[in-house]
């Protein structure tokens, strides 16, 4: 039922609500409530006509899986636009299309789509309800499904409503599955009318318009004129033996390891020495300036959206305890008991029907989907930690940007200052895998990880991360967190990773911290500082000599190649790239020289 007209807020959502009806024309409108009985409803209603099948109600209580259209199984960036007044605003970094263009484009699509449907109205808030940093949205569906995962992965419901009407505005989120047609589908955005257009696609990004549609593309645009920033990052907090936590945010591209990073298990004799790991966010970090100086992180989202291939006891232990119950599993094999199993679970059992609903024949591809994904609850995550729920957020002590870069790019480096590590993010690059496009080590550029998800111009997005190192004396001293470039994926000549990774990246964090203290030691490089071998507490770890020296060493001339690169790629963004950057980028070419 529709909410009281009361409240000009109210007015607004209800207007926009009746010309959505009107234009989509469904059989009846839902107000989602966000109540266990309207969870309970729509999951036996998904059942009864097979969007979701029951898991094994032992193993798994309260557990099901979705297969979605074989052609819906990942982000589509090449059908994913901003789009602004002015096509220079998307910048290079984005596909452009004129506003007016787009509108007309998408109402013909959406006219007349929910016929025999149920639109669904979904009042979310992302972030904490009562923090200052959240900001709340609307989205309108025709899948109950996307409703099953918006109830998961943000707060959805009565709360988000009652915030909408106390505040000022709202980012409107259009959805409808259409027809799955990949010939028509497009995820458009329209940042300086705080609104999202999705149609075609039922997957994970595309549909659940709360995650990147919001909180990073229309995001990342109002933080730039409110004075934040909205990032593709991790947000863990690290508790020493003294009882010290320091919280560390990270951007890593698309499967490279933010969830497993978030996770982390301390190895054994850092957990008999009392060290602790504790998640706030797997995804997605909003930021902002306190009143010291420091920056303050929350995480946007109450859920988590996990990779499930690679989800082990022996990799993240932590998501895999998240998601014994209460999980939607999208495009996973299923086991004889009908359990849910995926490539690299590692459980000494096997699929018997694939993610399409096969009989899985491991000759004619993978049980489940190189992207499956699990949907959880936050909450269910051992390793959770109170404070994601604190309205002011975490106070960030690093960020660190990191890749998948098979060579050249040692395990960590520190930035100089706040411009260097702007420089650092801004020249970030990830390589393909062989798995994913058949061309093997080829890097992309991928500044901060947010290539696929930065709703304006690069150039702007790099002034403005410049503008937080300000000289403003009307404005709080900034206390900016340090800036470090890690590598978890460096390979040996033999094809194969260097550094064990996992757990054992809490070393490295350790070493950031005691830099951010003033403890640890390092050696200056033109690229910035660097542990020396002994620098790091590598107890237990045992690295060969090729190890040792790709890890930990600088390589000259592969930096010189690499800078002339980055001034390259800088270049593209023509005269809007901040001349700082260039500068910066130009002294360490010139220092290298
Ligand atoms: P999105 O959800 O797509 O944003 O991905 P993500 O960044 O959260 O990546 P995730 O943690 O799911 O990891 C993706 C892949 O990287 C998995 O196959 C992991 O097993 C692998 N991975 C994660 N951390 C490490 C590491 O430290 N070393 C190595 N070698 N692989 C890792
Ligand atoms: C990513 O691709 O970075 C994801 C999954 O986290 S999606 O929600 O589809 O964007
Ligand atoms: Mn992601």
């Amino acid at each position: 039922m529709a909410p009281g007209s009361q409240g000009s807020q109210l007015a607004a959502l209800n207007a926009w609500v009746a010309e959505v009806a009107a234009l989509t024309r469904p059989d009846a409108i839902h107000w989602c409530d966000g109540s266990d009985a309207e969870n309970a409803a729509l999951i036996a209603q998904m059942q009864a006509d097979g969007t979701l099948i029951q898991l094994n109600e032992q193993s798994h209580p309260n557990s099901y899986l979705h297969r979605s259209h074989p052609d819906d199984v990942a982000r589509v960036e090449h059908l994913t636009f901003v789009c602004t007044a002015h096509k220079d605003d998307a910048g290079p970094n984005n596909h452009w299309m004129a506003p007016l263009d787009a509108h007309a484009k998408m109402d013909a699509l959406f006219d007349g789509c929910m016929q025999g449907r149920t639109m669904y109205v979904i009042p979310y808030c992302m972030g904490p309800i009562d923090s200052p940093l959240s900001r709340c949205g609307v989205e309108i569906t025709d899948s109950p499904y996307v409703v099953a995962n918006m109830r998961i992965m943000t707060r959805m419901g009565a709360p988000a409503l009652a915030r909408i009407e106390r505040e000022g505005s709202f980012v409107k989120g259009l959805h409808s599955i259409g027809e799955l047609d990949p010939e028509r589908r497009f995820i458009m955005h329209f940042p300086e009318e705080l609104t999202i257009q999705s149609f075609g696609s039922g997957y994970g990004g595309n549909a659940l318009l709360g995650k990147k549609c919001h909180a990073l593309r229309i995001a990342s645009h109002q933080a730039r004129s409110e004075g934040w920033l909205a990032e593709h990052m991790l947000i863990l907090g690290i508790e020493n033996p003294q009882g010290e936590t320091h919280y560390v945010a990270a951007a890593f591209p698309s499967a490279c390891g933010k969830t497993n990073l978030a996770m982390l298990i301390p190895p054994e004799g850092y957990r008999n020495a009392g060290w602790k790991v504790w998640t706030i966010g797997d995804d997605i970090c909003w930021m902002r300036p306190g009143s010291d100086g420091r920056l303050y992180a929350i995480n946007p989202e109450a859920g988590f959206f996990g990779v499930a291939p690679g989800t082990s006891a022996k990799s993240n232990p932590n998501a895999l305890a998240s998601i014994q119950h209460d999980t939607i599993f999208t495009n996973v094999g299923v086991t004889a008991d009908n359990q849910p199993w995926w490539e690299g679970l590692d459980d000494g059992q096997t699929a018997v029907t694939d993610w399409r609903g096969n009989p899985f024949d491991a000759a004619k591809g993978p049980a489940a989907h190189p992207n499956s994904r699990f949907t959880v609850s936050a909450k269910q995550c051992p390793s959770y930690s109170a404070k994601a729920e604190d309205a002011q957020g975490v106070p960030i002590s690093a960020i660190v940007f990191g890749g998948r870069r098979a060579s050249l790019v040692p395990l960590v480096f520190e930035a100089r200052d706040w411009t260097h590590g702007v420089l650092v993010g801004a020249a970030m690059g990830s390589e393909t895998t062989a798995a994913a496009t058949g061309a093997v080590g080829v890097m992309r550029r991928d500044p901060m990880a947010m290539k696929p998800f930065c709703g304006y111009n690069f150039a702007d997005y790099f002034s403005h991360w410049l503008s937080f190192d300000h000289d403003d004396a009307k404005l709080p001293k900034a206390d900016l967190p340090k800036i470090f470039h890690v590598n978890w994926f460096r390979k040996g000549d033999d094809g194969k990773f260097l550094w064990p990774g996992f757990g054992d990246n809490l070393r490295v964090l350790e070493w950031m911290i005691g830099r951010v203290k003033g403890e640890a030691a390092a050696v200056e490089t033109p690229i910035g500082h660097l542990p020396a071998e002994g620098d790091l507490n590598l107890d237990g770890v045992t690295l060969n000599e090729e190890g040792r020296a790709k890890l930990f060493g600088f390589d000259h001339a592969g930096w010189q190649a690499e800078f002339a690169s980055i001034g390259d790629y800088l270049d593209e963004y023509g005269p809007r790239m901040p001349q700082a950057l260039k500068d910066e980028q130009q002294r360490i070419a010139a220092s290298l020289a």
